[in-house]
């Protein structure tokens, strides 16, 4: 799907095994070193408080948060208050090489998933600005991810993202409805407990 059209959208890139095993291990231990610091929190729906399955921190200078006041980006740390650890270098240097005329990212969105956590259908719009694309990058277990089109009724297509890939969201993807329907269990050996981690670089403010 390098490259492809989704419902008349054009912007979504699909690059399987970008990082390879060595590399998987290094950022995982990077962000075990980052979670450590600011730990996985569970999100809930704004009005209902309905707790997300999958738990969630950040890194960088702003992080995003859910909770019955809302979505939102923000500099701490909901639990400990803190500032969210930086981005490592690499992360960094993944999205100069996909996005280099776009400003730096400002949030690493880093989502846990059990084998029993998913991600309901939604767009990422919490942003103050769409002209930079969100990039992201899956570790561990292999999910089956659907995207749709920018309205929640388009037809959907469904993919599997896996351990080393990374999908670049752009253009008139950007706004695209997606979520997670669900983790297969046992697919990586990278996490020791199963499950999957996914990490979202974002621009969020206009430079
Ligand atoms: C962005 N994460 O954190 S990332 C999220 O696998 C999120 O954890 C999913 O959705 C995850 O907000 C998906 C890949 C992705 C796929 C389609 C998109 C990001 C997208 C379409 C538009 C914008
Ligand atoms: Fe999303």
């Amino acid at each position: 799907m390098q490259n492809s059209h989704i419902n008349g959208l054009s912007g979504l890139a699909y690059l399987p095994d970008h990082f390879d095993r060595d590399a998987q291990e290094t950022l995982l231990e990077e962000i075990r070193k980052i979670v450590a610091e600011a730990p996985l929190f569970q999100p809930a729906m704004p009005k209902t408080g309905k707790p997300f399955s999958v738990r969630m921190s950040n890194c960088g200078p702003l992080g995003w948060v859910a909770d019955v006041n809302g979505y939102r980006y923000q500099p701490n740390h909901p639990e400990t208050g803190k500032p969210w650890p930086a981005i490592p270098a690499r992360l960094q240097a993944l999205w100069s090489e996909i996005a280099p005329d776009a400003p730096p990212p400002e949030a690493c969105l880093i989502n846990y998933y059990s084998t029993d956590a998913k991600l309901g259908l939604h767009q990422d719009r919490d942003e103050d600005m769409f002209d930079a694309p969100v990039v992201s990058v899956s570790l561990g277990d292999t999910a089956t991810f659907r995207v749709g089109g920018l309205n929640r009724k388009d037809p959907t297509k469904s993919f599997r993202l896996k351990s080393g890939d990374v999908v670049v969201l752009g253009g008139d993807a950007r706004l695209a409805h997606h979520g997670v329907d669900r983790i297969l269990k046992g697919t990586s050996t990278l996490l020791k407990s199963g499950g999957r981690i996914n990490l979202t670089l974002r621009r969020v403010t206009a430079p």
